[in-house]
């Protein structure tokens, strides 16, 4: 099937940002090329902020602070459900941005725009319930409990792949709990950025008297975002992206008592047990795997199959990977779009040849001719025969390593035996089986007959280990964004010491 497209990626991008409310002059004439990967041409030059725009920002945003934070929860609260109409009105144009700037298929650049409309659902029906315990004091006439108090600016720093969602799990929460936000977006990604800005300042007009700068963007690279982390009027950082990433701010904001919420890399597995459903296994991992181009930080990279069903199963797999259309991702047929750009391709190659010297067989992996100069590839499929060192880390591609295994407690180690701990799933019907491995999974995620990607976001998002430990977007991930005050009070008229002791003037 020939699918005809705008002509002109740049244009169909300005169209889009004009439509989106993006001032022109923000996306053109500037210092910082941005591609689309999909031909991997120039659609647009935006400005780079400099450091003292970055300090100056988050200047404006802790002033902003000083008023958001008297604003009740639930008046707040309605700011982000103006957020999210503003959402639903935008979504196809934003989605379509994000394809053509992320490189994502149509369908999941749309999902992405829907994650973030869930999100400001879930907010809203939050800022009425951010509430916090009674706890039984020792002391007569005396109540304790805890309150929780918005904690201050918030920094978010994102990656390309969710260019748009990451900012709105944060800032969603971040708003009903109080804080401003300052948004370092991925410097791959500024336009999805960019109109997102508008999106949300459409949404404050709307509300009438929010105090200016509660949401700001700040576009540039690792300068820019270094002065985010060391600003000591940010309170919380959360950062989403590499290990690498995560080891360089990680200590810099605990260097000065800061808070971080890291959610970095992802080397996930699942087992395929030999009760499971084969046909719904199959989907579930072609997704994992494939989807998004295997350009998730809960991308399926590593598969333990029971010995019993490997060579039946693989096989199969192996004709799915075959027969996955790759290409443009705006034409509904294609399930695999292209990479971010040619580091991404070389660091698979790379990855593969790592692969075949530990005794790695790739099926896959070659180049596919896309449009223009966009990199795009088909996806491996590495049946390997243990857990090599190349296994171990995380290769941000489409690559799946496969693994023979003969008992549940081996596949379980294997799972844990990486230094990352972000999502795992197993397939099987057998009930004991399931909760052995929700049991014994070392992750933040551990799921039963689906792949592990794809979360909604009523769920805590994050891992353990190299991943980094943060809780993003749903349970009780707001705690994060807001500072938990115990209070004692005395209702009576002498003074009780705790624990008995006495000190009578
Ligand atoms: C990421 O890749 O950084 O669970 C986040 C998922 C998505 C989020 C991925 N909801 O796959």
């Amino acid at each position: 099937m020939t699918v005809l497209f705008a002509p002109n990626i740049a244009d169909e991008a300005a169209a889009l940002l004009t439509r989106l409310g993006v001032a022109p002059g923000a996306f053109t004439g500037g210092g910082r090329e941005v591609r689309s990967p999909i031909t991997g041409e120039t659609i647009a030059k935006v400005h780079d902020a400099s450091t003292a725009d970055a300090a100056a920002a988050i200047e404006a945003a802790h002033a902003a602070f000083a008023a958001w934070r008297k604003v009740p929860a639930p008046r707040r609260g309605e700011l982000v459900r103006l957020l999210g109409e503003e959402l639903r009105a935008a979504k196809a144009d934003l989605g379509l941005l994000v394809t053509l700037e992320a490189g994502k298929t149509l369908s999941e650049g749309l999902g992405e725009v829907q994650e973030m409309i869930d999100i400001c659902d879930y907010a809203v029906g939050l800022s009425r319930q951010l509430f916090g315990l009674a706890i039984a004091t020792e002391r007569p006439d005396h109540r304790m409990m805890e309150t929780w108090h918005p904690l201050g600016v918030v920094g978010v720093i994102s990656a390309f792949n969710f260019p748009v969602a990451v900012w709105s799990w944060n800032s969603a929460l971040a708003l009903v709990c109080g804080d401003p936000v300052v948004w370092k977006p991925s410097e791959k990604t500024p336009l999805t950025a960019l109109a997102v800005q508008a999106i949300f300042e459409r949404a404050a007009a709307r509300f009438g008297d929010a105090p200016a700068h509660l949401s700001s963007v700040i576009i540039g690279g690792r300068e820019v975002g270094e002065a985010l982390v060391d600003h000591p009027k940010v309170a919380l950082v959360s950062a989403t992206g590499s290990t690498a990433m995560g080891r360089a701010v990680g200590p810099r904001l605990a260097a000065r008592f800061a808070r971080s919420l890291l959610e970095l890399g992802g080397n996930n597995a699942a087992v395929v047990a030999p009760s499971a459903d084969l046909d719904l296994t199959l989907r579930g991992v072609a997704f994992a795997a494939m989807g998004t181009a295997g350009q998730r930080c809960t991308t399926l990279r590593r598969l333990f199959v029971h010995e019993s069903i490997y060579e039946g199963f693989v096989a199969k797999l192996k004709a799915a990977y075959a027969s996955v259309r790759i290409g443009d991702p705006r034409d509904p047929d294609t399930l695999i779009g292209p990479l971010i750009d040619e580091g991404s391709a070389a660091a698979m190659r790379k990855a593969l040849d790592d692969a075949t010297a530990a005794g790695g067989k790739v099926t896959g992996g070659e180049t596919v001719k896309g449009p223009g100069q966009g990199v795009y590839v088909r996806p491996a499929i590495v049946e390997m025969t243990a857990q090599a060192d190349v296994v171990r880390r995380e290769t941000f591609a489409p690559i799946l390593y496969v693994m023979p295994y003969s008992d549940l407690d081996q596949a379980i180690a294997l799972n844990n035996d990486v230094p990352q701990g972000l999502s795992s799933s197993i397939f099987t019907l057998n009930a004991r089986e399931a909760e052995r491995f929700v049991a014994g999974s070392d992750c933040g995620i551990a799921n039963v007959n689906i792949g592990p990607s794809g979360a909604e976001i009523g769920g805590a998002f994050g891992g353990e280990k190299e991943t980094g430990g943060g809780r993003e977007a749903g349970s009780d991930s707001w705690k994060a964004y807001m500072r938990r005050a115990t209070n004692t009070v005395n209702y009576g008229e002498t003074l009780p010491l705790a624990q008995g002791v006495k000190f009578d003037i």
